[in-house]
């Protein structure tokens, strides 16, 4: 199958990896340095499944020969420029597999590719839950420490196509993939997850692993059942029970790995904070529930991304 992969980063490599051991034509779509290295020493995996392959890597997703299979691999504060770019370059109706962690990200996608003019149905844009861990050593070098899975929606309707394609390439390539009849259920399991972990992980600086234990497992969970109100005010509860053996789970399936906002946060990048714990303030505060704990780690992470970078705050 031909498969572009879009962000050279942690996920994007990792995908990269397995698609061209299982003899995918693949090629990765990354920034130019990214590129220059990918290009000279090929893309190496550590971890799991370890290996070192050749890769074709481009800076920009070249339209010809037409891809069967588009994974967007970017972090979700870089997908409305992605999306626009892509827009008017997608020949055919192409399956995007979006694997994003936080909420109501294919609603972006969407409305930025239909801004520059893609026409193509939106049963192509595959949504997935992912909970692969990846840390990205440096370009072209990739490390996968734990165990996780995609999920996808179970093929109905207009979009089976779509995903019968995407998993059937998840699986050949030795990712473990699943359907699951409701996917927005499993979004909002990630989504909790991700608020309790991503911004502790990246505030204390801590693997994930350091949250089995306090103080930072108090702080996770103190998030994580703000966002089980969210979750439960938007249509999707979760007893206490079961998120916290879904965090558990999470927690010691990915122990060794660095959070995907911790990696960006060490990296002077902005974060998916918005993405996450941004959507659950909003879903809630549409519904009147205001989540003080979730704000307040908001603003911590705000302010601690801002002295990264240099940045003042103003107020
Ligand atoms: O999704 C992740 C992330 O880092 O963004 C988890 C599952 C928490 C793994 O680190």
């Amino acid at each position: 199958m031909r498969i572009a992969v879009l962000g050279a980063g942690a996920m994007g490599s990792l995908f990269a990896a397995r698609f061209v051991a299982a003899g995918d034509e693949v090629r990765l779509v990354g920034r130019p340095a990214s590129v220059a290295v990918l290009r000279r020493d090929g893309l190496t995996v550590e971890g799991r499944s370890p290996g070192h392959w050749a890769v074709a890597a481009e800076e920009r997703l070249a339209a010809t020969p037409a891809p069967d299979l588009l994974i967007v691999a970017v972090k979700t504060f870089d997908l409305d420029p992605v999306a626009t770019d892509l827009a008017g370059r997608l020949p055919a109706p192409i399956p995007l597999v979006l694997p994003q962690n936080g909420l109501h990200v294919e609603r972006g996608v969407a409305a930025a590719l239909r801004a520059g003019g893609w026409t193509a149905p939106e049963s192509v844009l595959v949504r997935a839950v992912n909970t692969i861990p990846a840390m990205i050593v440096r370009a072209g070098r990739v490390r996968q420490p734990g165990d996780g899975e995609i999920l996808l929606a179970e093929p109905d309707g207009p979009a089976a196509a779509a995903i019968r394609l995407a998993s059937d390439a998840f699986r050949a390539a030795g990712i473990p993939v699943r359907t699951v009849p409701d996917l927005e259920l499993e979004l909002w399991r990630k989504a909790l997850v991700n608020a309790a972990i991503n911004p502790v992980t990246a505030l204390h600086r801590v693997p994930n692993g350091a949250l089995l234990s306090p103080p930072y497992r108090d702080e996770a969970r103190e998030l994580l059942r703000e966002a089980q109100r969210a979750a439960g005010a938007a249509g999707f509860p979760f007893s206490d029970r079961d998120a916290d053996a879904s965090l558990e789970r999470v927690l010691r399936a990915t122990a060794d790995n660095r959070s995907s906002m911790l990696q960006d946060v060490e990296r002077g990048r902005p974060t998916e904070i918005d993405a996450i714990s941004g959507e659950i303030v909003r879903a809630a505060a549409a519904r009147g529930i205001d989540l003080p704990a979730t704000r307040a780690v908001i603003a911590r992470l705000g302010r601690a991304t801002d002295a990264a970078a240099g940045r003042t705050q103003v107020s």
